[in-house]
């Protein structure tokens, strides 16, 4: 397949849907994490306002196929809603399925028995690629369906992910591995381009390599890293230059894809938090990182992560935390407050009113010849006449100075030295800009603007630019026009210009004023950074209330509208307009370019009284009063309590548990040590705690028990015989395993004694690099000693979550719950059978080691057309105690909290799993890692700011209640 330029994107994917070529695709993507698409968190609106026209999802495979040869997407894990939601909002998808995704997920994606497979994870080893054939022909057949050709969004398709790194003499690149998962998507009828994500630039699978070869080149970069922990550093050396060198070399066919670029990190147990990985890639970050990337003309830019979410149910790799946030523009709770999204918006928006970017021909980074002073870089994108770009920095691209200076720019009126009108040009550290040159506004050729632009229209009327700058900036517009210059609004005093044979120049210095010049039938809007966060520019649907997707009429007939929070839709019935926006605070509202044949204005279904000026600008307002919010006391709820460690008890009856007897393990990974498999992934047990029980009889020699439990980062474990407590290994983060020795008390020779370890399990192992094999690193116990006695001695049974691979909950999936006693009745559900337990709180706690289970319900009555954020916390660690939290609500596991550790204490539940008008069932489980025991310090439920919303109704997901389970033990 060959693509000819830079719009070969559009041109294919609309080629191949066999309509007139009308899609046209700036290139920009966005990336969700698979729980956000499963839970129809699409967040359109919120992609969408900000010029994007894409969004990749990953699906993980180990929630669709938790049992080998049975693959369910049904329910929460039905692709279809979501992609539906994307057509909707008119946003393109591009699917990666994998079957290897990464991601931060459990396995990077693959099921628990995966491990079991004989055979070289993501090679041409025939026990794993007939691993892969049952998920990929049924994935492939969902993404087929919806693909642009039978009329869905979806227009890419990523086989595989970041195929790049080897290791062990493993055959790599294997061009058959490669070429086995595009054939998969082939056969399940996928027909949209393929395109992969080497995770560097280095080439592989481009066009022209021959078989495995994808039609669309793609790589990732992650220029700033994960150092969260130091979110003012900017390391030097870090902003990429060779890209476009790269691409010329590798793949100069297609066009230039960066298919994960940073847009956030990930975060470690006891990390520094997600507020710090916002302030590293802030919106300076993108401001110079993402136009260095258009300086390369990149055509395909996807942001990993656009909204992380959270790793709900277990889904998450052993090195991160619950919180999925990510840093990113949308945050974990959905709010849009972090700068770095009004930033965004700003770049997504020009770029979506800027095509002729795609067809300039990008040059060299240089220090001379545009900018006056060598401490400046720029790259210039040249055309003859039709639209030049300037993407200009500092030269120490992480430098904090103001830098003054003039520019020298070749325009279609010669080569212009720039501020004409005095005054003085500057750049205020870490930032960039990109001037246009010969910029055309629906035929108003703008010869230059130092000012970056927003957005332009054309209305029935005039036509409008808007255009910003950063506070206390210099800048200059010149537009080719005999025409004069009037202030139509704000002070004519504060703005100079001067008609210069054909053309006009404007200078003036930004202000939080707003400034609209008027020149001929175009009005520009000189706005400050700040101010133009404000500003939107919704499509007019042009069928029904929907926004579809950016056609050039759908993007040409859009409104702009300056408002507050978030503007979500416009559309226009009869003499109607109608405007969809969510505010958190009073909002004074206008609107720009009104259809002629609209007299009315709604807001979010509501008539407004509106005001129109001498500019034709409809003004209005919207009131904010924050609601009544009550909460429930979560520490007064009547909690039932649970002893959830049975197992410790003498009369405990474990004849249920499934043996520890394979005296070999289909593991390759890692020989055995033991004399049958303590691995749990060969019973079957993947997901969440692991409980062992070993049983011997006593020689009354016996002084120590040597353990060594494998769980991952940070995990925990705590060891009894009998009812008696030897300790815990309470975690690091740098220990994945521990080896722990301990003292026994006298054995009674003749005595049956059985030893009790449970397990954190914190999720397996990613598989990043081919043939190192990490995923199938075990979970369980990797070896363990009774002093005096043959390993033999003890006799193993072990468990999981019910059923292991034949899980228990069908709705919920397979990752969701793990191998607690409540757990494995299904406690954790609505309705537990609590009649009869004791009543406990969290609060209060349990005085020596073990684990307790509780559980309460409480009602919600939150007041509808409000979208209100709300989280559980848990009180930070003022006492010595380790303890591990698991999270519950409606059955839902939302959080793991470790209070040793961190560093999350707050976690956010989306509605949807919480029901906002009606009965909520929580329920706790609390392992204390300590003799003395352990309690919650505090544990309250909380809510941010209310945003009053045009959201429709959430609808909440299916919460099946307790039912007695068979079999369950
Ligand atoms: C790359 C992966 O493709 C993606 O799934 C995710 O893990 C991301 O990075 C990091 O958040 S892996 C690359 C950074 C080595």
């Amino acid at each position: 397949m060959k693509l000819l330029s830079a719009y070969g994107v559009a041109l294919l994917a609309a080629q191949a849907a066999g309509v007139a070529i009308k899609h046209r695709i700036n290139g920009l993507t966005l990336t969700e994490h698979p729980d956000a698409a499963k839970r129809e968190l699409l967040q359109k609106y919120k992609v969408k306002a900000l010029g994007f026209n894409c969004v990749s999802f990953y699906v993980d495979w180990a929630l669709v196929e938790g049992k080998p040869g049975e693959y369910r997407a049904d329910g929460i894990f039905d692709l279809e809603p979501f992609f539906n939601a994307a057509k909707e909002a008119g946003i393109y998808l591009l699917a990666r399925p994998g079957p290897y995704i990464n991601a931060e997920s459990s396995g990077g994606g693959f099921p628990g028995w995966l491990q079991r497979v004989n055979g070289t994870l993501r090679t041409s080893d025939k026990g794993y690629l007939d691993a892969t054939d049952n998920y990929a022909a049924n994935v492939g057949a969902t993404i087929a369906k919806h693909q642009i050709t039978n009329g869905g969004p979806i227009i890419l398709y990523q086989p595989e992910n970041e195929y790049t790194s080897s290791c062990c003499s493993v055959e790599f690149p294997n061009a058959d591995y490669m070429q086995y998962v595009e054939d998969q998507a082939r056969n399940a009828g996928v027909v949209i381009p393929l395109i992969n994500n080497d995770a560097s630039a280095e080439g592989h699978n481009a066009p022209g390599t021959g078989k495995g070869a994808v039609d669309i080149y793609g790589h990732d970069s992650y220029p700033l890293g994960f150092d969260c922990a130091n979110p003012t550093v900017w390391p030097s050396g870090d902003l990429p230059t060779d890209f476009r060198t790269l691409h010329l070399e590798q793949s100069p066919t297609t066009p230039y894809s960066i298919v994960e670029f940073q847009g956030g990190s990930y975060d470690p147990w006891g990390g520094p938090g997600f507020a710090a990985c916002a302030e590293l890639l802030n919106n300076e970050f993108e401001r110079v990182f993402y136009k260095n990337d258009f300086s390369f003309q990149i055509a395909i830019m996807n942001l990993y992560m656009i909204f992380g979410g959270t790793n709900w149910g277990n889904l998450g790799y052993p090195n991160g935390y619950t919180s999925y946030d990510y840093g990113s523009a949308l945050t974990e709770s959905r709010n849009i407050t972090r700068e770095k999204y009004s930033e965004l918006k700003l770049l997504g928006n020009f770029a979506k009113v800027s095509p002729a970017y795609l067809t300039a021909s990008p040059g060299s980074l240089t220090t001379s010849g545009y900018a006056d002073t060598a401490d400046l870089s720029v790259t210039p994108l040249l055309s003859n006449g039709t639209g030049s770009f300037f993407v200009i920095r500092h030269s120490d691209y992480s430098s904090e100075d103001s830098t003054s200076y003039k520019l020298s720019l070749p325009t279609s009126a010669g080569t212009v030295t720039i501020p004409q009108l005095g005054g003085t040009l500057i750049l205020n550290g870490r930032d960039s800009k990109i001037h246009v040159v010969d910029y055309n506004v629906s035929g108003t050729n703008i010869i230059y603007s130092t000012a970056e632009v927003f957005t332009w229209k054309k209305f029935s009327d005039s036509k409008v630019l808007v255009i910003y700058g950063g506070s206390g900036e210099h800048h200059e517009l010149s537009i080719a026009t005999k025409s004069n210059v009037t202030v139509v609004e704000g002070s004519a005093s504060e703005i100079t210009s001067k008609q210069t044979g054909k053309a006009v120049v404007i200078g003036w210095d930004v202000s939080a004023t707003r400034r609209i010049v008027q020149v001929g039938d175009l009005k520009v809007l000189l706005l400050d950074r700040n101010s133009a966060y404000n500003y939107w520019v919704p499509q007019l649907a042009t069928d029904g209330t929907e926004p579809g997707f950016s056609t050039q009429e759908t993007v040409a007939s859009s409104i702009i509208v300056k408002a507050g929070y978030l503007v979500r839709t416009a559309y226009v019935e009869g003499a109607d307009l109608y405007i969809t926006a969510d505010f958190n605070a009073t909002t004074a509202i206008e609107v720009f370019g009104a259809p002629s044949n609209a007299k009315n204005l709604f807001i979010n279904g509501d008539k407004a009284k509106y005001t129109v000026d001498k500019n034709g600008i409809w003004s209005t307002e919207v009131k904010y009063t924050a609601p009544d919010i009550s909460l429930p006391s979560l520490e007064s709820l009547e909690w039932k309590y649970l002893d959830t460690l049975p197992e410790i008890q003498s009369s405990y009856d474990d004849s249920l548990w499934p043996d520890a007897d394979l005296d070999k393990t289909p593991n390759t990974f890692r020989e055995l040590t033991t004399p049958t498999s303590l691995y749990s992934c060969d019973y079957g047990f993947s997901t969440g705690y692991l409980l062992y029980r070993g049983q011997f009889v006593a020689t009354g020699n016996e002084s120590t028990f040597l353990v060594d439990p494998q769980g991952g980062s940070a995990f925990g474990s705590s060891v009894w015989l009998n009812g008696t407590y030897l300790g815990s290994w309470t975690g690091l983060y740098v220990y994945s395993d521990y080896n722990a020795t301990f003292d026994l008390p006298q054995l009674e020779a003749g005595k049956t004694y059985v030893i009790t370890v449970v397990i954190d399990n914190m999720g397996l192992e990613e598989n990043w690099t081919v043939g190192e094999e990490l995923m199938k690193t075990p979970r369980g116990i990797l070896n363990f000693e009774l002093s005096g006695r043959e390993a033999s001695a003890i006799s193993w049974k072990l468990t999981g979550n019910l059923g292991g691979e034949d899980y228990e909950d069908k709705v919920r999936g397979p990752l969701n719950e793990g191998g607690l006693y409540a757990e494995r009745q299904g406690f954790h559900q609505p309705e537990p059978p609590s009649q009869n337990w004791k009543s406990s709180s969290p609060l209060d706690g349990i005085s020596e080691a073990g684990i307790a289970f509780y559980s309460a319900s409480f009602d919600l009555d939150l007041p509808t057309g409000w979208d209100v954020p709300l989280y559980f916390n848990f009180g930070n660690s003022t006492t010595p105690e380790p303890y591990r939290v698991q999270l519950y609500v409606n059955g839902y596991q939302y959080g793991k909290y470790i209070s040793n550790i961190g560093p999350q204490t707050n976690f956010p539940v989306p509605e949807g799993i919480l029901n906002y008008r009606g009965t909520n069932w929580v329920a706790v489980s609390l392992w204390a890692l300590s003799s003395e025991g352990a309690k919650l310090e505090s544990f309250e439920l909380s809510y941010t700011t209310p945003v009053l919303t045009a959201l429709a109704e959430v609808q909440s997901v299916d919460q099946p209640k307790y039912t007695a389970r068979k079999g369950a033990y």
